[in-house]
């Protein structure tokens, strides 16, 4: 396969299964972020379901502030607008339904089994192979829309990250081997999305946390949690809430729930 084929967006057009998410597509060459350019289109209703996808970024964002590494044809990195009609607090778990619509597309496109750490990372053999990115806007109560911004990293080998995430990051080709077409991923991880949307939009929350739940890198483990503010928390992993939170066991035996933080597994 050549390395530098930019993605066929007559072939996914042609292909989509789904009937909201990507009905609307936009693909550009180089963006600074595809979640920079989805911001413009998000809050007209118009625009529900689009996806804008690029082949590099050059100001590609993840969560606080950091920066996501999109190289040219060797990943995929797009955003998808949504406009539920949904109350403020469920943001939460739409973050934890990408997260599991993603893992659920790798397996069908190449039948390895990925693990989901909380909120939405998603990771092959202990590597990072993928990172989502969830900004959303509010009318009151309401989510007005919520822009999912997901990097895959498909085709790099280990010299195509810098040495700092080397040992951490890691690409589908090189933890399975297996060449895959971009389009083919793209087209998958649409429909598994819009499958898990409709069951969110359906009211039936139970399901998306059972199947991320079961999935969970940390489930059952001792964790540390380094929150926004920069505090530390050790604790065990005891699930999510019905938002989509985590919650901690302190060694003081007390209950805690975390809407944001970076979790980290101690060993034991
Ligand atoms: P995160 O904050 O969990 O991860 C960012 C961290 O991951 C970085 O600090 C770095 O250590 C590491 N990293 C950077 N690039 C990569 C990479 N390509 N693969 C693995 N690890 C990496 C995760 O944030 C959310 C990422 C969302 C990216 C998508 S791409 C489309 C959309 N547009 C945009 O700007 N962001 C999203």
């Amino acid at each position: 396969m050549h390395p530098n084929r930019k993605l066929d967006s007559d072939y996914l057009k042609q292909n989509l299964s789904s009937k909201i998410i990507g009905q609307e597509m936009l693909f550009f060459n180089s963006v600074t972020s595809t979640n920079e350019v989805a911001r413009k289109f998000a809050s007209n209703s118009k625009y529900n379901g689009t996806v804008i996808v690029a082949e590099t970024q050059t100001k590609g964002k993840g969560r606080q502030e950091r920066k996501w590494l999109s190289p040219a044809y060797k990943g995929l990195w797009f955003s998808v607008v949504l406009q539920p009609d949904s109350p403020a607090e469920n943001l939460g778990l739409l973050s934890l339904l990408a997260s599991n619509a993603l893992r659920k597309a790798i397996i069908t496109i190449l039948n390895v089994h990925p693990q989901l750490k909380w909120p939405n990372d998603i990771f092959l053999n202990d590597k990072k192979i993928s990172g989502i990115l969830l900004e959303s806007v509010f009318q009151g109560t309401k989510l007005n829309h919520v822009i999912i911004g997901i990097g895959i990293n498909v085709t790099q080998t280990s010299d195509d990250f810098p040495k700092e995430i080397n040992s951490i990051a890691s690409s589908l080709y090189s933890e399975t081997g297996q060449r895959i077409k971009r389009e083919t991923l793209l087209l998958e991880v649409l429909h598994q999305l819009e499958h898990d949307y409709l069951i969110f939009l359906s009211g039936d929350l139970n399901l998306i946390l059972t199947e991320w739940d079961e999935n969970c890198l940390h489930k059952d483990q001792q964790v540390e949690l380094s929150t926004p503010g920069g505090k530390l928390v050790s604790g065990k992993y005891q699930g999510v809430d019905t938002f989509g939170n985590l919650c901690l066991l302190t060694p003081d035996n007390n209950s805690s729930i975390f809407s944001s933080a970076e979790v980290r597994i101690v060993q034991p």
